[in-house]
């Protein structure tokens, strides 16, 4: 606890001081050191993720750090700080927003609250299959959405794999009915919290970091996520109940702080979106091993994983929700029904 709490304080204070001297170059950065790359970085930038080193989006990150420092000729330099090191989805992306990081790796549904087109992407049931998802997101849509964060002082990148999201409890849910009353952590976010209530549940936004204790401690019945998600965060040592109802399939986002951005030159903002783009083959690569690999490590460690033979009563239960957000982004909407064909 203490320790944590004195890594708190370096943060804080290494953030306050990157936003009153606007630290991106190499000479104010906390990486100082001797090899020739590092002799030569022009800019030395931090890129946070919530997953720790082997996860797949931090393979991703990993890579296009990699790919950012060959381009140019090691000018760039790309520390990756996984396991939320730099703290929180939420309070990342506002430090991505000031600045004072300049890139993260996070998932979208966080996201949307800074951003709110993007909530489509969290909509229950909206896209099929991971097919039809990458469809869309690899479509002119998709891409523009990217851009569009621009707005909110930050710009997309690369979109990530994260599978489908799915429910699990400490308690019994083998049919949505059992939903009923169960309190469970959702990201913070305010879709997650109208698909959870219009299943009957009671939706606890709390960050990630924090679900694994309150799973322990009983203060939440359950969560919802990939099976990646469940295995690496450890949640599935308390909760033994998955349902496989798949509600969601939100991608993840790579993006850049405005502030960032606008320091490069063109030519740099091209290598640095190519690099991302580029870097999705290994983060999709890594995925679908890891889900694999995870749901195996599921069924070994005795978590009962039901499947829904019919969705049909989950689609409706969370139709209005659908119906909400999706008036308000017809656009979009229709593209995602366009991908489909
Ligand atoms: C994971 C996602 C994380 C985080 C987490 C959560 O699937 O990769 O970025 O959003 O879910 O539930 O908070």
């Amino acid at each position: 606890m203490k320790k944590k709490f004195a890594v708190g304080i370096m943060v804080s204070l290494f953030l306050t001081s990157s936003i009153l001297t606007g630290c991106t170059s190499s000479s104010s950065s906390s990486s100082e050191g001797n090899t020739e790359s590092e002799k030569k970085a022009e800019y030395t930038f931090r890129l946070a993720d919530t997953h720790p080193p082997d996860y797949p989006t931090v393979v991703g990150d990993m890579k296009f750090a990699e790919l950012v420092n060959e381009r140019t000729d090691g000018r760039i330099k790309i520390e990756v700080f996984p396991s939320a090191q730099l703290g929180e989805e939420k309070a990342v992306i506002e430090q991505v927003q000031l600045g004072a990081i300049e890139f993260t790796r996070v998932n979208a549904s966080p996201l949307a609250e800074f951003n709110k087109e993007l909530s489509v992407l969290s909509l229950p049931y909206v896209f099929d299959s991971d097919e039809h998802l990458w469809n869309f997101l690899e479509g002119d849509m998709g891409s523009q959405m990217l851009d569009n964060l621009e707005d909110s002082k930050m710009i997309g990148l690369a979109y990530y794999s994260s599978g489908a999201r799915s429910f699990y409890s400490n308690k019994p849910i083998k049919s949505i009915e059992d939903m009923k009353g169960q309190k469970i952590r959702v990201q913070q976010s305010k879709v997650n919290i109208d698909l959870v209530s219009a299943l009957g549940a009671s939706a606890t936004p709390m960050p990630y970091g924090e679900v694994f204790s309150a799973l322990e401690t009983g203060v939440i019945d359950g969560a919802e996520n990939n099976y990646p998600s469940f295995v690496s965060s450890n949640h599935f040592q308390s909760s033994k109940n998955m349902i496989l109802d798949t509600h969601q399939r939100t991608p993840e986002v790579l993006l850049i702080s405005k502030a960032a951005w606008d320091k490069l030159s063109e030519e740099d903002q091209k290598i640095i979106k190519q690099a991302a783009l580029d870097s999705v083959k290994t983060q999709r690569e890594t995925w679908d091993k890891w889900e694999k690999e995870s749901e195996q490590t599921l069924r070994d460690a005795g978590v009962t994983i039901t499947e829904v033979d019919d969705l049909t009563p989950w689609k409706e239960a969370v139709k209005p929700v659908v119906e909400q957000y999706g008036s308000e982004f017809k656009e979009i909407m229709s593209a995602i029904d366009e991908a489909r064909k």
